[in-house]
């Protein structure tokens, strides 16, 4: 078998076989108990990691709390620099992240890769934003009095991230969190811990070439007990959560509960409409990417084709095809499309789900099931498969994190975009059309309701530029790109008089 060169990777991220799992710039905390990563590509023990236990959580917070007060007084675009240079740092590590992205999560080593430019993309982003962190000015009605808004920082930054994506959502909030002056917690998945003790190993390395408080930057790998205090935990101003909509519902309550800031980021149930007038062969290949792309487990996903009656036989019979020459199996291996599940969980809830389809009375054109046998020992590969589905099952209407294609027909681009609306998730969509009344319409107040809209591309790969996040069940946060900055930080209006006088706003009278 091939280990297409891990070990060497693990060493060069600074992995070690018992590994201590929080970490504050370069220093350890973990009283907690071992936890282990298995990798989902060969079922393998990647290594053991030692967790923060409750006595350490403080100490984190703390550091972190201490950190902010230096951190805080360093300019915008300074804070700036140090975001290029992990920016810098990401370039030279891409090739071994990438790899450990893939090995530890089991994405292909293309998306593995493609993750961490994205992770170089937002440095490079924050670091033009570092000087932009603009407020307006305006003018006073009171004479000799000046008026203006500004942005300071929050403090401690929580992020909790999932899975799927393990190392470039921690760098969407990180670097404008950082730009903004702020110190970040990072509370990574128990799934992927590996990627993220590789990611603090990386910025330990910028801390201290700049002599930066350690706080600045902790890793917090520990069980959902520690996570829920961070929630529930004043100090930390705001949390950035990313995962189910089931945790986020909690998640959210909780944080507004104590007058904290949240950004949620929670599951999509993402369409293509592919229209009587869409290119068919972009067509296919947008909607196979979005679907079987990272095995099904992008928030971003395909999961529901919304296609137009006169081509949808067409389509349906291209997909199949498609479909049948997908090759399956260990990501790491470039000639391979389809990787693993992230683990046996994930493969049970996708048979269940494809059993609950079936009994909706749902159709497969291509069937799914679990791989058995020589290179997928780990049991964790599966089938992509379609189903002529309803739009109203309850399946369809639940997002399944796993390579599960729906589809259903439609006459009238009205009833697609309903469709394509109804169904409680608002995250991304597309349509795929060549014709401009229908591309417009589906982008217009009566089309579309989700975060992200997009024509003659699939659903996911969003570029890090846009602002990234949706409506409805997928919690209303945007991460990233545009003026998402601002949630980093708070706003504050200043009014200045300087003249010798008092005089009040809305001319009230005050003598004494
Ligand atoms: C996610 O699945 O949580 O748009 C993020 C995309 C990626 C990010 C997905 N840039 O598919």
């Amino acid at each position: 078998v091939k280990d297409f060169g891990i070990e060497k990777t693990l060493k060069n991220l600074g992995i070690k076989e018992e590994n201590k799992g929080t970490s504050v710039g370069g220093k350890y905390f973990a009283s907690g108990k071992t936890i282990e990563s298995f990798s989902p590509v060969d079922g393998k023990l990647i290594a053991k990691i030692k967790t923060s236990g409750e006595s350490d959580y403080d100490k984190v917070i703390e550091t972190a709390q201490k950190a902010f007060q230096e951190f805080r007084s360093i300019p915008a675009p300074k804070r700036g620099e140090i975001v290029r240079q992990l920016g810098q740092k990401l370039r030279t590590y891409k090739d071994d992240l990438g790899k450990l992205v893939s090995y530890e999560m089991g994405k292909s080593l293309q998306e593995g890769l493609g993750e961490v430019q994205e992770m170089i993309d937002i440095c490079d982003f924050a670091v033009g934003v570092s000087r932009q962190l603009h407020g307006y000015t305006m003018h006073s009605e009171r004479p000799g009095h000046r008026m203006y808004e500004q942005y300071h920082p929050l403090g401690v930054v929580g992020i909790i991230t999932a899975f799927n994506f393990p190392v470039a959502v921690w760098a969407w909030n990180t670097a404008l969190a950082w730009i903004c002056g702020n110190v970040t917690i990072w509370k990574p998945s128990e799934k992927t811990p590996l990627c993220a003790i590789a990611c603090q190993n990386i910025m330990s390395e910028v801390l201290k070439e700049n002599n930066l408080a350690e706080g600045i930057s902790s890793v917090l790998v520990a069980d959902h007990e520690i996570g829920q205090k961070l929630v529930d935990d004043k100090r930390v101003s705001l949390v950035s959560f990313t995962g189910s909509t089931r945790v986020g519902r909690m998640v959210s309550s909780k944080v507004a509960e104590r007058f904290g800031k949240s950004i949620l980021e929670l599951g999509g149930n993402n369409a293509i409409i592919i229209s009587k007038d869409a290119d068919i062969d972009m067509s296919i290949i947008g909607a196979v990417f979005g679907a079987v792309g990272t095995a099904g487990q992008r928030c971003t996903s395909t999961r529901r084709l919304i296609i137009h009656e006169s081509v949808y036989n067409e389509v349906k019979t291209r997909l199949a095809k498609a479909y049948g020459q997908l090759k399956i199996g260990n990501p790491l291996d470039e000639n391979n499309h389809v990787g693993p599940l992230i683990d046996v969980d994930a493969v049970n809830q996708y048979e269940e789900a494809i059993k609950k389809c079936k009994k909706e009375g749902g159709k497969f054109v291509v069937e799914g099931g679990v791989l058995s046998g020589k290179e997928y020992e780990s049991g964790c590969y599966v089938k992509p498969c379609i189903a002529e589905v309803k739009n109203s099952y309850e399946i369809v209407q639940h997002e399944t994190f796993a390579p599960i294609l729906y589809l259903i027909k439609y006459k009238t681009l009205e009833e697609a975009i309903a469709i394509q609306n109804d169904v409680p998730q608002g995250l991304s969509s597309a349509i795929m059309t060549q014709n401009l009344r229908e591309a417009e319409l589906f982008l217009s107040h009566a089309g579309s309701d989700c975060g992200i809209a997009n024509v003659n591309i699939g659903t996911s790969g969003a570029e890090i530029g846009g602002a990234f996040g949706g409506e409805k069940e997928t919690g209303g946060g945007r991460e990233s790109g545009s003026d998402v900055w601002k949630y980093y930080m708070r706003r504050q209006t200043n009014t200045i008089n300087y003249t010798a006088q008092l005089p009040l706003a809305q001319g009230i009278k005050f003598d004494l």
